[in-house]
């Protein structure tokens, strides 16, 4: 909006500029400006008879046009348009805009019959005549007023026509070109601060151009880049290879501290996009830039959580938001996975926190839930999420109780017992 409304400042601008220095200029060679004194009614009004182009949509330069957009256009000339004089180009081809009479001009419409590429510059060229044309004989040729085009002027066009106005825009790019990390979490790993153990972290990533399109999958600390990635090669503790689950293992000593320790996943693709973090929930800006992270409470505080009655807690393998997309603009579907897993007994909840704080928000194993079959220890939930949420990138912990008592280490933090 605000760049359309510079626009048309920059054009009422010029327009102004052009027509004072006309008006000097012909008063200076000493013409009648009486000729010209019943068509200046407008304040900002040039030539009666060469049209103009008064709004454009989408605007020149403009960035992030929908792939489906129409084109819109006015051209204004006080003495009318010549209709058959219209010419309307996109991307160089002649296409035919519906064109409909408004005040003091025509408005071209056009709606492309397919949409245009993701990413793809669009130019545009517009010509048009007035339907009056001035006579020879009234001595007026306005384009010898304008010195910065001197030299060109054996190629002006004639007398009455505007020049061919060019100009672009740039669609937006792909909505969901980037990749999306469904799951992540460290399956069924279980490192001690006295014995050490094997670290393996997890994710299954897709992307919407294939998998080939994944160049490359960072493990993050704390919010700060490690020099480690993760492979899906086969041989990174990753399952098979090409099978969309990433994975790193490292041999961890003994002797680390114990606590929750909180990585995070970032994925980028060959075109230089990059999948949101895992673990957080994302929630984006209209035009997102650096999100913020929203605070929770000390992770280590879960220990209070982590309560073991008799037999083994439940243990959550991977988990994720899946391919939840929301924007404060619109909302959208929330959708969360945890696959549960307990040696011994029935897990009987699975429910998210935030900080320590319970949600009331409970996945579920019946099927019902965006959690594929009944049973099968995928635990899920989904409901959509109105517009207004703030953006942010979230984090929220999900626990898993059984029927003992048992409580799991809380996913998403990497616990060392
Ligand atoms: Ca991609
Ligand atoms: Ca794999
Ligand atoms: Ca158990
Ligand atoms: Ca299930």
């Amino acid at each position: 909006m605000s760049k359309k409304f510079i626009l048309i400042l920059i054009l009422m601008f010029s327009i102004t500029l052009f027509a004072a220095s006309t008006i000097a200029a012909e008063n200076g060679l000493g013409a009648d400006l009486s000729y010209f004194e019943p068509t200046y009614s407008d304040t900002f009004a040039t030539d009666p008879n060469t049209p103009y182009i008064a709004y454009m949509d989408p605007a020149p330069g403009e960035t992030d046009v929908p792939i489906d957009t129409d084109i819109y256009i006015e051209i204004l000339c006080d003495s009318g348009i010549d209709l058959s004089s219209i010419l309307l180009t996109v991307n160089g081809e002649e296409v035919s805009p519906e064109i409909s009479p408004i005040a003091g001009g025509v408005a071209l419409f056009y709606d492309p019959p397919e949409d245009f590429d993701y990413l793809q510059e669009v130019t545009i060229t517009v010509e048009a005549c007035a339907e009056y044309e001035p006579q020879a004989d009234m001595g007026v040729d306005l384009t010898i007023f304008d010195p910065a085009k001197a030299d060109t002027m054996a190629t002006e066009p004639q007398e009455g026509c505007m020049e061919t106005q060019t100009y672009s825009f740039t669609t937006e790019p792909p909505p969901d070109a980037s990749p999306k990390i469904l799951l992540g979490g460290y399956g069924d790993t279980y490192v001690t601060s006295e014995e050490g153990g094997l670290f393996t972290i997890n994710a299954l990533i897709a992307d919407p151009y294939g998998e080939n399109d994944i160049a490359s999958v960072r493990l993050f600390y704390q919010g700060l880049p490690t020099p480690i990635l993760l492979y899906d090669d086969g041989e990174h503790g990753d399952f098979r290879a090409g099978d969309n689950i990433y994975g790193f293992q490292l041999e961890i000593p003994p002797g680390m501290p114990a606590g929750n320790y909180l990585f995070e996943i970032v994925a980028y693709d060959e075109n230089g996009n990059e999948s949101d973090a895992w673990p957080y929930l994302t929630i984006k800006d209209y035009d997102y830039g650096d999100l913020p992270k929203i605070p929770t409470l000390d992770e280590l505080i879960f220990d209070y959580l982590n309560t073991q009655t008799e037999g083994e807690p439940p243990v959550i393998l991977y988990a994720g938001f899946n391919d939840t997309e929301i924007t404060t603009e619109e909302g959208g579907h929330f959708s969360v996975l945890a696959w549960v897993e307990d040696s011994d007994n029935m897990v009987t909840e699975v429910q998210i926190y935030f900080g320590v704080l319970p949600t009331g928000i409970f996945l579920y194993d019946d099927g019902e839930h965006g959690d594929f079959n009944a049973g099968d220890h995928i635990y899920g939930q989904t409901f959509d999420i109105q517009p207004g949420a703030p953006a942010g990138q979230y984090l929220l912990t999900i626990l898993a109780t059984d029927e003992a008592g048992n409580v799991s280490d809380p996913w998403p933090y990497f616990k060392i017992h």
